[in-house]
């Protein structure tokens, strides 16, 4: 199995989910902006839609988009409980989750990454994430991680994307269920080891 990735970006989601897995797999660097990978080749060519992730299975099927790629890899291994099973109610809450995140979080972060936008309209957008993340303070308030009890996909995805407020000078102190949340995740053993691979190489 391979995982394209680019370094503080959505793909350390499924590289610490692979790690938590202890599933055998290759790191592919991406050069978001070249698109090449780092053994030369075509980004492209791998993921036509020109970002990560990308994971490649040993058949040479590729898989793209991160809330695909988490439940692929959780239901590698459902023993290690990161998913609920596919036919349960508690996978469709999951699903609401990877959702979530990937629209309100994820897309809705990605206006501030943007050069040319002027300060005005990217404090709209700063807006609306806190209004997301107070929403997100209320649930983590009264429960360890999204789903309940036990890490999953989504708190991967979660810690991976809340990562970015760095980016944006956003602290996360006016949250503090939030901040305790995402200092809990980031001590966990496979997201150290996911975050040490990406800057090394
Ligand atoms: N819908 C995709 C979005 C992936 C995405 O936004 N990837 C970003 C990094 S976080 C990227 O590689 N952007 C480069 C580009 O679009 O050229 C998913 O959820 O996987």
């Amino acid at each position: 199995m391979k995982l394209y990735y680019a370094p503080d970006t959505c793909s350390l989601s499924p590289h610490i989910v692979l790690r938590e897995l202890a599933i055998e797999f290759e790191l592919v660097k991406v050069d978001n902006r070249s698109k090449l990978t780092a053994d030369g080749r075509d980004f492209l060519t791998i993921n036509p839609k020109g970002y990560v992730a990308a994971l490649e299975r040993d058949d040479g099927n590729i898989l793209t988009e991160g809330p695909a790629i988490l439940q692929y890899l959780a239901d590698l291994k459902p023993e290690r409980g990161l998913a609920p099973r596919a036919d349960s109610w508690e996978r469709v809450r999951l699903q609401e989750w990877l959702n979530f995140i990937t629209s309100e979080i994820h897309a809705g972060s990605a206006p501030l990454f943007n050069r040319v936008l002027p300060e005005e309209v990217k404090s709209i957008f700063r807006e609306k994430l806190f209004r997301r993340f107070s929403f997100l303070e209320e649930t983590l308030s009264t429960r360890a991680y999204l789903t309940g009890s036990t890490f999953s996909v989504a708190d991967a995805y979660l810690f991976t994307v809340l990562g970015w407020c760095k980016f944006f000078s956003i602290e996360l102190s006016p949250w503090p269920a939030l901040l305790e949340y995402r200092d809990k995740i980031n001590a966990r053993p496979a997201v150290q080891a996911a975050l040490r691979a990406e800057a090394a190489q």
